[in-house]
């Protein structure tokens, strides 16, 4: 008997693979190859590219904290803005804030919307047909060009940056997040692990400090993001968003109702708390 398995092919000199239970969907989009299967220990998955985007068991961790850090490090978010994030489980972290009044999700390919609906439903669990919700099929670089409005808090759910997602790495995308934001505003960004994909992360701080005074990353361990934690890059132009007590996000959270698996105030503080081969790539 064959098994079916898919390898991740992101990282040169060693291989994630994959078995597929069951294969949803394999085929090209108009931008990506799109892999949809069943693996027997992280439930159903996609793959963009060859490089493993989600899973049902460990997306919570994702996008909790992509989610939930920067809403509650601002305390009076109302407006949220993402890039990418085509499956919906951003979408849906954001949207169990009732304070936020509207989310903008900004996606290159509306194919993974399509897929993910019908595949990945416990990611969006509704989302895509909440009121607040503004989806946009656009190139997320084009659209912060010219954004629609401004807001509280951007959060960039990306792939890497080989492919349709390179552009959200590179200097002029990350001079408009300006456009997108208020002020006092938060960006957050996908960015990569930082034991494998070193200079990708020392790259994203060193063009975000151009443009913003605040500028750092925070961590979280995704199982299927092998090797080590992720960074998740952080820029403002208000340093107290970084800053904010442990206290305060307890109240705020408390405030919010939400229930969370990987999220609390006090893992909110500690992700910030960087070893020292990290900590060196943000100076
Ligand atoms: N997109 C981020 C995938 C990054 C994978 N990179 C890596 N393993 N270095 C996730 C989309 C979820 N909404």
């Amino acid at each position: 008997m064959t098994i079916t398995s898919f390898r991740e092919q992101l990282h040169s000199g060693f291989f994630s693979e994959y078995e597929a239970e069951e294969v949803y969907f394999d085929s090209a989009t108009e931008h990506q190859r799109l892999v949809v299967f069943k693996n027997p220990k992280f439930g159903r998955m996609m793959m963009l590219d060859g490089v493993t985007q989600t899973t049902e068991a460990d997306e919570f961790i994702y996008h909790e904290m992509l989610a939930h850090v920067p809403i509650l490090a601002h305390g009076n978010a109302k407006k949220v803005l993402i890039i990418g994030g085509g499956d919906g489980g951003m979408l849906r972290e954001v949207l169990r804030h009732s304070s936020i009044e509207k989310c903008t999700m900004v996606e290159i390919d509306s194919s993974v919307v399509e897929l993910s609906k019908e595949y990945l439903p416990n990611h969006s669990q509704g989302a895509f047909v909440d009121p607040r919700t503004n989806l946009v099929f656009n190139d997320g670089s084009a659209f912060a060009r010219e954004p629609d409005d401004l807001y509280d808090v951007m959060i960039v759910d990306s792939t890497d940056p080989i492919g349709p997602g390179e552009v959200l790495f590179q200097d002029t995308f990350y001079a408009n997040t300006r456009n997108c934001l208020h002020p006092d505003g938060i960006l957050v960004t996908q960015n990569g692990v930082p034991f494998l994909q070193a200079d990708e992360l020392r790259n994203s701080l060193m063009h975000l400090k151009q443009f913003f005074t605040d500028v750092s990353c925070y961590l979280a361990t995704i199982p299927t993001y092998v090797g080590g934690p992720m960074a998740f890059g952080w820029a403002s132009n208000s340093k107290s968003h970084r800053s904010v007590d442990v206290e305060i996000l307890t109240e705020r959270f408390a405030q919010s109702g939400i229930s969370t698996r990987y999220y609390s105030p006090e893992v909110h503080k500690g992700a910030f708390a960087l070893p020292p081969y990290i900590s060196n790539l943000t100076e």
